[in-house]
């Protein structure tokens, strides 16, 4: 078997994550994947250094072996913090209003392109296949090529993919889609963002598309939709722990017999936390026989401080959060109890576990990887009921969840009040049918797919195809 080289922004090997720490889904993914391939992981370490001088450090923890660079305060501020923090995940996440259009972030994102292609160059051999992520590295293929590499080169996004009207936007978009050409395989998260993809192509670059395969001038490659999915085995596992068990006592008796609705998000707007609050205080309006009967828990630990509009969003949902408990709050229940901090997986599973409803309402999701963990986390017998966003790319799969428009405090109202009525016979069916998907699509079939389709195999893979052994 080739080697893998997985190439993403910042690497997180599994022990040197931290235990509190929040994970993004990219990191929380990739950890399991690379178990499973012989290769290596490169990426940014998260230091700053005054001078980039290219050194690597190699590593290895559990299995994976990692080679990590650290950047210049100026490579943070522009690539990472810049363009890919402040002009593209707003775009790509259809908020033009909080993109920034800055020279100096394009030209930073570019340099760090190029470090990373340089820095990586020399450790890959002729039959390794080369796997990027995300939109920290869309331009990273070309670089590679411009190089003299004439790997197998994979890349994957995790976030949505714009519009074509969006996208426009954007100085100098048609530079960075014809980037992506270098590619062999492009992989989207869902159906919507290929088409969004597609119609480019086909409006602004004057391709063809035909199935999976897109052509634009004499350059033929593959694109396709992978859904990323969750390592459903070992979710299952965690909520079994010990430390599940106590997590999940704790919070019922915290809350004594309140129903608990729970939601997990990095604090980023994308997320909706401000509507779904709004949205909770509308239920909290309309319901009055509810009060001190629910109470909503939303960890939310904060992401991307060096970023303003990061700063901004947490003073409003601060202030949101202290507005609604100030308004229905009773000397005995507080209706949100607002956590800013992150916890680990075993305790998130016993939260997820003892909380009768979860609401997960981003705004905009390339997949959303906490609606399939809180499914994964649910007793069989009793589970709890998911009200999701349609704008989630994980709502193409979750159909039976309570899907809602996170923009409508009604529809949200309206969506937790069926939620904490629905009898169990409903709530066994509807989570039956997104535990199938959960755990068929789980993400060991998200990543063997994707290798496959980087190898040039056409076939999607068959259930037959999965191991039997928990990976991980
Ligand atoms: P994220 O935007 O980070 O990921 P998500 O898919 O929900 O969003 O993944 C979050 C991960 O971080 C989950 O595994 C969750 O358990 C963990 N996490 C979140 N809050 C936490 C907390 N308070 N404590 C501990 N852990 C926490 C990006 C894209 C998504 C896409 C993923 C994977 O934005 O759309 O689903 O990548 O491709």
């Amino acid at each position: 078997m080739s080697r893998l080289i997985v190439i993403s922004n910042r690497v997180s090997a599994p022990k040197a994550r931290s235990a509190g720490g929040a994970q993004g889904g990219l990191s929380v993914a990739l950890a399991a994947a690379l178990r499973e391939y012989r290769g290596l992981w490169f990426g940014w370490s998260g230091n700053k250094t005054d001078e980039f001088t290219g050194h690597i450090d190699l590593q290895r923890h559990e299995g994976v072996t990692t080679a990590t660079i650290d950047l210049e305060e100026q490579d943070v501020d522009e690539y990472y913090n810049g363009y890919a923090n402040r002009t593209l995940w707003p775009l790509f996440h259809y908020r033009i209003d909080l993109a920034e259009y800055d020279r100096s972030f394009g030209s930073g994102y570019e340099r760090v392109n190029e470090r990373f292609a340089e820095t990586v160059t020399p450790l890959i051999e002729p039959d390794d296949l080369i796997w990027v992520h995300d939109y920290h590295l869309i331009p990273l293929g070309m670089q590679l090529r411009e190089r003299g590499l004439k790997n197998r080169i994979g890349f994957f996004l995790h976030i949505p993919w714009p519009p074509q009207r969006l996208l426009v936007s954007l100085p100098f978009h048609q530079r960075l889609v014809r980037s992506m050409l270098a590619y062999d395989l492009i992989g989207f998260q869902t159906e919507e963002w290929l088409d969004s993809f597609h119609h480019y192509i086909e409006r602004e670059m004057g391709g063809t598309v035909d199935g999976d395969t897109v052509r634009v001038g004499n350059r033929t490659i593959k694109v396709a939709a992978f859904p990323i999915g969750v390592d459903a085995k070992e979710f299952g596992e965690a909520v079994r722990s010990p430390t599940a068990k106590q997590a999940h006592e704790r919070l019922k008796r915290s809350v004594e017999d309140k129903h608990v609705i729970i939601g997990v998000d990095r604090l980023d707007y994308s997320k909706g936390l401000g509507e779904r609050f709004l949205g909770y205080r509308r239920f909290l309006e309309e319901h009055d026989d509810c009060r001190g009967r629910v109470t909503l828990l939303q960890i939310a630990p904060p992401s991307r401080g060096e970023v303003h509009t990061y700063e901004s969003i947490r003073e409003h949902l601060d202030e949101l959060s202290g507005r609604i408990n100030g308004e229905f709050a009773e000397v005995d229940w507080v209706p949100i109890r607002y956590v800013n901090q992150g916890y680990p997986r075993e305790e998130l599973a016993g939260f997820y576990r003892a909380s009768e409803i979860a609401l997960i309402t981003p705004l905009r999701d390339g997949m959303n990887l906490v609606a399939k963990e809180y499914v994964a986390a649910q007793d069989p017998e009793d589970p709890g009921v998911l009200i999701l966003s349609r704008f989630a790319g994980a709502a193409l799969q979750l159909k039976d969840a309570l899907l809602v428009n996170p923009y409508s405090k009604d529809e949200i109202s309206d969506a937790v009040a069926k939620a904490l009525n629905m009898p169990k016979g409903e709530r066994i069916r509807r989570w039956r049918a997104m535990m199938d998907s959960v755990e068929k699509e789980d993400v060991v079939w998200w990543r063997r797919n994707f290798v496959r389709a980087l190898q040039g195999e056409e076939a999607p893979l068959g259930d037959e195809d999965k191991p039997a052994e928990a990976v991980g």
